[in-house]
């Protein structure tokens, strides 16, 4: 079996070490990725109040485009040169008649019920986008079909795969167990109490049995 080892390689943020292939990485990664629905489609809230309801004819209309970028997870290893496909989640936003800041704070949920939380500025910056493919292929079960966050200059828990609901927040949602709510990449944000340089080493530990090679996950369809 593959077994992932991040090494050392110029022009890396803080602490981070490169991977040859993105594995899939997940919160759960012995459990299958979950089941998927049939296109892409994400309801925007505002609290328990509906904002809008983004599906795949309006990301197509928007024009997807190709953006190269590097990848970062938390526990240390990155890739580089990821070809996302997509649209810039504020274009996205703006289409669906969302030109202002609705609340401060935001929570991306995914269909596995993982979830990342927002500030404003994070979410709308020019970087961050509404992805459906990834280096040419549409987003499988293994990397987060059929809609998925890409946010390059936050750490990989902030890209929510299977991404299904974003709900905007006045008040700033609760932690999610070690993440940070910035969790910027340039700024070493691991985490939110500790601190990101001593967290270095027991994260790295975790790279080879948390991510999973590709070929050891089944495809889409399997159920939870
Ligand atoms: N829905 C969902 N999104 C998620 C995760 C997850 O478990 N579920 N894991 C996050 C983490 S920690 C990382 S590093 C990346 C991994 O993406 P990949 O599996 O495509 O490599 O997805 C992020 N998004
Ligand atoms: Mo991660």
């Amino acid at each position: 079996m593959t077994r992932y080892w991040p090494r050392a390689a110029d022009g890396l943020p803080p602490g981070q070490g490169l991977l040859a292939e993105m594995p899939r990485f997940s919160a759960k990664p012995f459990l299958p990725p979950p089941a998927a629905p049939s296109g892409p489609e994400l309801a925007i809230t505002l609290g328990r109040q509906p904002l809008a309801q983004v599906a795949g004819d309006l990301l197509e209309s928007l024009g997807p485009r190709d953006v190269r970028a590097d990848f970062h997870c938390v526990t240390t290893w990155s890739v580089t040169g990821l070809v996302w496909r997509g649209v810039p989640l504020r274009e996205v936003l703006a289409a669906a008649g969302i030109t202002e800041m609705p609340a401060p704070y935001a929570v991306a949920l995914g269909t596995d019920r993982q979830w990342a939380s927002f500030v404003w500025e994070d979410l709308s910056a020019d970087d961050v986008l509404l992805a459906t493919h990834l280096d040419g292929e549409a987003l499988d079960g293994r990397h987060g079909g059929p809609l998925r966050l890409v946010t390059p200059s936050q750490y990989g828990y902030k890209n929510v795969k299977h991404f299904m609901t974003l709900n905007f927040q006045h008040h700033e949602p609760a932690v999610v167990s070690k993440q940070h709510l910035r969790a910027r990449v340039a700024l070493e944000e691991r985490h939110t109490r500790l601190s990101a340089r001593a967290l270095r080493l027991p994260y790295g530990m975790l790279v080879g049995p948390t991510a999973r090679p590709l070929r050891a996950v089944a495809p889409t369809r399997c159920v939870d």
